[in-house]
């Protein structure tokens, strides 16, 4: 259909290909040891993730959609009728609040939903676009970056660009102010930015989402070594790590680390490495930050986006920051 395409903005995997692999040599021949939290997102880890997003004691997914679903009627009020495009897009579910309040303004609405799977995004695009017959849909494969450089300068009536989830927090200090400067690159003067954040809150919830009962975190957690198996002909016995997560209170994020159960020795043949892991060894495999309202929002202003309004839930757990550039 003319009001549904995908686009590949490159091929991530393929490009993936060329250098694959040498963050993880790094990582893993660093002491302490690292991983990239973008491992966690092979098809069983992003199948994992969805499950977290359901968990009793993983609040932010709920507790952002009730946020967009008591305000996205006021959200499309501020910024009036615009083009909605989406960074991390995954299974578009919070979307949904967001693409009916800007239907009920009455104008034809064009949504981009932008992610890096190329599965995902095409099977939420087709859902949506059955969903909403009126919606035209234009999704585009590719990283961040890729995607705001690519976004066309001048789209009719106006832009919203939004990013949920609280993934802004799986950036360190450094990426996330690069990344807010991306963004204020791709946006004309006028166009607004939605970001959702997950805020600061006592330990014991924090550490409770991140680690729960029913041990879906932790299979997440564990299932990058898998990954690694089968994209780099790796041997990582699984059984021999075990997820180990806690609250920074210093830092304030969660950190997400892997705890090594006896001393072993790993090859991963793709990449000709060999490791060696010692009992009690760890490997970091994410930082989870989590935010102060007003520190970020002065951080926005300082990048150029002015604060239009912010909205949280009753229990200020989570937030939405509405800015214009
Ligand atoms: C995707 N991201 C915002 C999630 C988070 O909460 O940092 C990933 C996650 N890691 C463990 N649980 C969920």
């Amino acid at each position: 259909s003319p009001d549904l395409e995908v686009y590949c903005l490159s091929d991530p995997l393929g490009l993936q290909h060329q250098d694959d692999g040498q963050d993880v040599i790094a990582g893993l021949s660093h002491t302490p040891k690292s991983l990239s939290p973008r491992y966690f997102y092979d098809d069983r880890g992003s199948e994992l993730f969805e499950q977290i997003c359901d968990l009793p004691e993983y609040y932010p997914t709920r507790t952002e959609a009730w946020i967009l679903q008591t305000y996205g009627a006021e959200v499309a009020r501020l910024t009036g009728p615009c083009e909605l495009v989406e960074l991390g897009s995954g299974s578009s579910t919070k979307t949904r609040q967001l693409l009916e309040a800007y239907q009920a303004l009455g104008h034809p609405l064009r949504y981009v939903p932008i992610d890096v799977s190329a599965g995902i995004l095409q099977a939420s695009a087709l859902q949506l676009r059955q969903d909403y017959p009126q919606l035209q849909i234009q999704g585009l494969v590719g990283t961040y970056e890729q995607a705001l450089a690519h976004l066309d300068p001048t789209p009719s009536p106006s832009r919203l660009l939004f990013f949920l989830g609280s993934s802004i927090g799986n950036f360190d200090a450094a990426a996330c102010d690069r990344f807010i400067h991306q963004v204020v690159t791709a946006l004309q003067p006028g166009e607004y930015f939605l970001l959702g954040l997950d805020l600061q809150k006592p330990k014991a919830i924090l550490e409770a989402a991140y680690d729960d009962s029913q041990g879906v975190t932790a299979a997440f957690n564990v299932n990058v070594l898998s990954h690694l198996n089968w994209r780099y002909q790796g041997n990582f016995d699984p059984s021999k790590f075990e997820h180990w997560s806690f609250y920074n209170e210093a830092e304030a994020q969660v950190e997400m680390h892997l705890r090594c159960l006896q001393s072993h020795v790993v090859t991963l043949d793709n990449l000709g490495l060999t490791v060696e892991f010692a009992e009690g060894e760890t490997i970091h495999t994410e930082i989870s930050r989590k935010f102060n309202l007003s520190a970020m929002e002065t951080q926005l202003q300082g990048h150029g986006l002015t604060p239009v309004r912010t909205w949280t839930d009753d229990q200020g757990w989570f937030g939405l920051i509405l800015c214009q550039a």
